[in-house]
């Protein structure tokens, strides 16, 4: 079963799903083997990615990865050049709250001659920046406003706009590091208004932030910088 596949089952099962985000620009190689056992029987998915990453440092942390965990490891980059082989499947970002074309079409481009040949899963994915409350690395290095959470009338007409142009899935993003989560308001419209599945990211620290995600309508939800700055985290969950 893919990924994708497995996503929607797990939605018609009611069941929700979490993903470990690591930033392979912060990751200490040597320490893969300790932090991984954390996240083995408590994620469901790793994402690999980051806003700035230097050459090569994915597919190292992607093969560190594969050796010490069975997780899908699922790559969300923050451009083209993050993407390898080693890794399960690729979120094929759009990032369509913004309206720079680098990140609505020039970077997929860029990608397609890797793609032709590789044999990563592909997930179609409209991209939503929403204001996380401090200027975060995703609106700095795309130049996109983020949509201020109060507009919940636009933001879930984008949403719906990227359900209407196939995108297999919305990702709500509020930016690594956000001081304000998606807030449940915004969550359960969208959740309401798309029949595709919703992620849902940024600024998630606690256990209930994670269950208030999961309640207002989220079927994944993404934590970084939560499980990077506490690899006990998940103790406490
Ligand atoms: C994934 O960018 C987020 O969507 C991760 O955000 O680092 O704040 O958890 P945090």
């Amino acid at each position: 079963m893919n990924i994708y596949q497995y996503i929607l089952q797990s939605i018609s099962k009611r069941e929700k799903l979490l993903a470990i985000l690591l930033d392979p620009d912060k990751v200490n190689l040597d320490e893969v083997s300790k932090f991984t056992q954390k996240i083995n029987n408590k994620a469901d998915f790793i994402f690999v990615g980051g806003s700035t990453v230097s050459n090569g440092d994915t597919e190292n942390l992607v093969e560190k990865l594969k050796e010490n965990t069975k997780l899908p490891i699922v790559l969300f980059p923050g451009d083209y050049t993050q993407i390898t082989n080693k890794a399960d499947t690729l979120l094929f970002l759009s990032l369509i709250s913004g309206e720079n074309p680098e990140y609505l079409i020039k970077q997929q481009l860029k990608s397609v001659p890797f793609l032709e040949k590789s044999s990563l899963e592909i997930i179609s994915t409209g991209y939503i920046l929403i204001n996380g409350g401090v200027e975060t690395s995703v609106q700095k290095v795309s130049n996109t406003r983020p949509i201020d959470q109060l507009n919940i009338e636009l933001i879930s007409r984008t949403a719906i706009a990227g359900m209407y142009m196939g995108k297999q899935l919305i990702y709500l993003e509020a930016g690594s590091g956000a001081t304000e989560a998606v807030s449940q308001i915004i969550i359960k419209e969208v959740s309401k208004n798309i029949s595709i599945p919703l992620i849902v990211g940024g600024g998630i620290r606690t256990r209930k932030q994670l269950d208030d995600a999961f309640n207002a309508g989220a079927d994944l939800v993404v934590i970084g910088t939560a499980f990077e700055e506490n690899n006990q985290l998940f103790d406490r969950f």
